[in-house]
């Protein structure tokens, strides 16, 4: 079998891109730790200013992610928390956001990294914040997703 490894992520090859990071408002504790490993990792990968951009709540990012991804943004990031209530409201609004942002993806060729929690409680939200405490950093995860994946597509494009 033949074919290139994925590129090593580092400023060198990462510090020009070009990404958005959009988050919802809902949860806020939560978002707080999420927002914060995003803006992390990105300073890791020498991606000094990327675009904060809000939303009012997850169901608001296909829509920014779309706009964006028009605008030459490299990657996108969306960063949400949706938590079960009492209603069907947490299907609708974890199927609308799911599909969404697979469909701009999809559509434009522009990697979103999904940093979306969808749990049962705020107790495991906040285990995956990546704040003090929580066992996974999904702001942080969600930024190396995208900007390998805007690496790798990198180096395809170019000869
Ligand atoms: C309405 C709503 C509810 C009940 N729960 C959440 C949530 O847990 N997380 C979230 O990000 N947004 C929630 N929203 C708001 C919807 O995403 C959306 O903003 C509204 O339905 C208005 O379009």
């Amino acid at each position: 079998m033949s074919g290139k490894g994925a590129p090593e992520l580092s400023v060198r090859n990462c510090g020009d891109l070009r990404v958005a990071v959009i988050a919802a408002q809902w949860h806020e504790k939560v978002m707080d730790g999420l927002v914060d490993g995003a803006l992390r990792a990105l300073r890791e990968l020498g991606i000094d200013e990327p675009t904060l951009l809000r939303v009012p709540g997850s169901f608001e990012l296909p829509v920014v992610a779309k706009v964006l991804a028009g605008r030459g943004y490299d990657a996108i990031v969306a960063l949400g928390v949706v938590i079960r209530g009492g209603t069907p409201h947490f299907e609708y609004v974890c199927q609308g956001v799911t599909q969404g942002l697979t469909q701009v993806s999809i559509d434009t060729g522009v990697p979103i990294g999904f940093g979306v929690l969808t749990c049962d409680t705020e107790e495991q939200a906040l285990d995956r914040a990546g704040i003090e405490g929580s066992r996974e950093d999904k702001g942080h995860e969600a930024v190396t997703a995208a900007v390998a994946t805007a690496a790798t597509l990198r180096s395809v494009s170019e000869p």
